[in-house]
């Protein structure tokens, strides 16, 4: 059968799995029939509201997935879900079991989950899952919630699309937190302290309450959110605030969110790049800049803004 842009289009209209499943897959793989699917779903799409949610392994991020999808069902809204594995070339074991996790909405045609693993280069990635998303905000889901697991660079990536992101720590990870704040701190809209079943959250929620940098006038105060993702106390909390975040913006708001978060991605991107070329630079300079701070000539403040001149030559 050949599958034009009406099979398409009249198929995603009527919220056929099996249209669905085949666009994604085209536009997924990049194959010629993907560019049919974009323009079935073209002037279709920004409907959607795209979550991300992201945090350190085994914080809870699919157990909370699936507790806002029933949350969300509950309020009548059609939602997708993304699981994507950036460690994993096939979809490992997580995948797998949140397979399981999500076995409850397998029979709610509202609900449709879908994984995507990682296909060579990181770039690719990301860019495959924008692709997803579009598709599925064009078949019409209200929510899309792309679930990633980890703290780095390709989380953050990811996290690009989406409109509001949801950062999951769990109690005990303080020196996880700690790790956090190089980049992840930056992109949250919300954080969730999972898990507060543990005697340990309050303490969680405090380190992270230090760790935010206080919000300036005007703008979007991150809110810490207690939950437990097991009997879905907390969650309901959590999809008022995830509704909020859309709703409660202005477009100048929206804009001004926007740029703030272009900002400090920016700032967090620069220090990287700036890492990477003093760890690799070949230049004779920065071997005498380290060995002035050994010998407590410099401080590392100094010794930095040196490194950094000379290398921006
Ligand atoms: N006590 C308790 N356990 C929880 C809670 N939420 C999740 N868990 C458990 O924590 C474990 C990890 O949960 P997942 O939802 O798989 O965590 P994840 O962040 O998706 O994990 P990865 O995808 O592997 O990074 C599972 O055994 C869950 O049952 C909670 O609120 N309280
Ligand atoms: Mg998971």
């Amino acid at each position: 059968m050949k599958r034009d842009i009406s099979y398409y289009r009249d198929g995603l209209a009527a919220g056929s799995r099996d249209a669905l499943g085949r666009a994604i897959t085209a536009v997924e793989n990049n194959r010629p029939e993907a560019q049919i699917v974009l323009q079935a779903i073209s002037g279709r799409t920004g409907r959607a509201h795209v979550i991300g949610i992201t945090g350190p392994p085994g914080a809870g991020k699919s157990t909370l997935t699936s507790a806002l999808t029933r949350t969300f069902r509950e309020r009548e809204l059609r939602v997708a879900v993304l699981a994507v594995d950036p460690s994993s070339p096939f979809g490992g074991g997580a995948i797998l079991g949140d397979r399981i996790r999500m076995s409850e909405h397998a029979l709610d045609s509202g609900v449709f989950v879908r994984s995507v693993a990682s296909r060579g280069h990181l770039g690719g990635l990301s860019r495959a899952t924008a692709r997803v998303t579009d598709v599925l905000d064009g078949a019409g889901f209200d929510i899309v919630i792309v679930e990633t697991v980890g703290t780095g660079q390709a989380e953050t990536e990811i996290m690009h699309l989406a409109q509001t992101v949801v950062v999951v720590a769990a109690p005990g990870l303080g020196d996880e937190i700690q790790a956090m704040k190089a980049g992840i701190l930056e992109i949250a809209d919300i954080f969730v302290v999972n898990k507060a079943d543990s005697p340990l959250a309050d303490a969680t929620v405090r380190t992270l309450h230090e760790a935010l940098r206080p919000a300036g006038e005007g703008e979007w105060i991150q809110p810490i959110l207690p939950t437990i993702a097991t009997d879905g106390s907390g969650v309901a909390d959590l999809a008022d605030a995830i509704e909020n975040h859309a709703d409660g913006f202005d477009d100048d708001l929206r804009l001004k969110a926007a740029s703030q978060r272009a900002r400090r991605q920016l700032a967090v991107a620069a220090a990287e790049l700036a890492a990477e070329h003093v760890r690799e630079s070949d230049d004779r300079i920065i071997d005498e800049i380290a060995e002035r701070v050994l010998t407590g000539e410099l401080g590392l403040r100094e010794a930095a803004q040196e490194a950094l001149r000379s290398v921006a030559r």
